[in-house]
């Protein structure tokens, strides 16, 4: 049996982010994970360190450091990697909302291209021929384009992106695949599903639908609401970056899924029976706010992963079941009024300078 491999310094960008906020709190639950944290972010719009208030209680200092810091800022990156020494990148950071990425897609360009070829080719100047470092590449299915109702991506099925989110995504992709082809840079990527959760911002559908539920606003739902997305609970997207983190193959990608295909207007409605319950009122009342509005310009139609590499050779397996992830979600986004009440009024970043100005 071959050894895991050991994280010591793990640079997380975009780590106040959703996922990236997912990622630090299940690192530090795990009893097998000895290392330290330093989390970069640039702290966008979609960047909340309250998110993570409670760890760096707990690790501030010690085994958790923030600093906050554009991906496309080299001279800054450089400072950082040689400051706690790296030996992992788990690359969370990218603009990743596709309706943002239509309205205004230079942003996209800039942080999930240039902001990946910034941070790969600082990383590379910097370990050359250093033996047990890993950079992590996290990308998106969205990458591979569109299925009609049959068939699901696999790791060889060609990159066909139609947004300008899901192409600045596989520009990234093959960017970090290069260095490993090119300059031997130690690089492994992941293609994941939809995740949902916790801490996610609430343009995304599920806590756009949570939120506007509770509100009694109007749930607008793109097209014919037949548009399929294959949902996964984010902690078993951290569960499967933990998987490749420490027994990954360099130069290998993985997809992961959560093997649960849904239509989008079936969720919703899913979404207001779990969101009444809650609440105590008549599910009814809340399926009657479901609107179909214009459609997504380019709405991709369905996503599906086929995640069997990294479940035969890894053996990650999802953990969380639809029903339980989606309650656990809802109960979340109705029980923090106080995180909703900070994303929407930007106090979170008076929060931030107060506190990191003491440091
Ligand atoms: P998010 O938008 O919630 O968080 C992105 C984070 O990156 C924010 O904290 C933001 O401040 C930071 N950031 C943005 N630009 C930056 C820059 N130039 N420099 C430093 N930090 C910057 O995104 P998310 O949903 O947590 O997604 C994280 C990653 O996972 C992305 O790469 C995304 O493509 C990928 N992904 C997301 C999903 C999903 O369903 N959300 C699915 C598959 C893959
Ligand atoms: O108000 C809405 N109404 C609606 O019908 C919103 C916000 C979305 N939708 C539809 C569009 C999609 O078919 O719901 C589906 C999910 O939409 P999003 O939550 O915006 O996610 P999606 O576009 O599928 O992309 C997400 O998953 C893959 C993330 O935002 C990406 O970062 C990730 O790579």
């Amino acid at each position: 049996m071959s050894l895991l491999r050991r994280l010591s310094s793990v640079l997380v960008t975009g780590g106040a982010g959703f996922i990236g906020t997912n990622f630090i709190k299940y690192l530090f639950r795990r009893q097998d994970f000895f290392g330290r944290v330093i989390n970069i972010d640039a702290l966008t719009y979609a960047g909340n360190l309250f998110n993570l208030k409670d760890i760096d209680h707990d690790f501030g200092g010690s085994r958790y450091f923030f600093e906050k810091a554009d991906i496309c800022d080299r001279a800054a990156v450089e400072g950082i990697f040689d400051k706690y020494e790296i030996d992992t990148v788990v690359h969370f950071a990218a603009e990743s909302h596709v309706d943002r990425s239509i309205l205004g897609p230079e942003a996209f360009v800039r942080t999930n291209i240039f902001g990946t070829f910034t941070l790969l080719d600082i990383a590379r100047g910097r370990w050359d021929g250093q033996d047990g470092v890993l950079f992590h590449h996290v990308s998106t299915d969205e990458v591979y384009g569109s299925l009609d109702l049959d068939g699901r991506f696999s790791e060889d099925s060609a990159y066909r992106p139609r947004s300008p989110y899901s192409a600045s995504k596989a520009a990234s992709d093959h960017l970090a695949m290069a260095y490993y082809h090119t300059y031997h840079l130690p690089v492994t990527l992941s293609n994941c599903t939809n995740n949902y959760g916790p801490y996610q911002f609430p343009e995304k559908l599920i806590p756009l639908m949570i939120m506007n539920m509770k509100e009694g606003k109007s749930l607008p739902i793109y097209g014919d609401g037949k548009n399929v997305r294959d949902w996964l609970f984010v902690d078993d997207h951290s569960s499967a970056i933990w998987a490749i983190l420490t027994a990954g193959v360099t130069g290998e990608k993985y997809n992961i899924g959560g093997e649960n295909e849904w239509e989008n207007r079936k969720i919703v409605t899913a979404l207001c029976e779990i969101t009444a319950a809650a609440l105590g009122r008549p599910s009814d009342e809340l399926v009657r706010l479901m609107t179909f509005v214009k459609d997504r310009p380019g709405h991709d139609r369905r996503y599906a992963v086929d995640c069997q590499k990294i479940q035969n050779e890894l053996g990650w397996r999802r953990q969380v079941d639809i029903h339980q992830g989606l309650i656990r979600t809802v109960s979340w986004y109705l029980n923090n009024a106080e995180w909703i009440a900070h994303i929407r009024s930007g106090e979170y970043r008076e929060w931030i300078e107060q506190n990191y100005a003491r440091r």
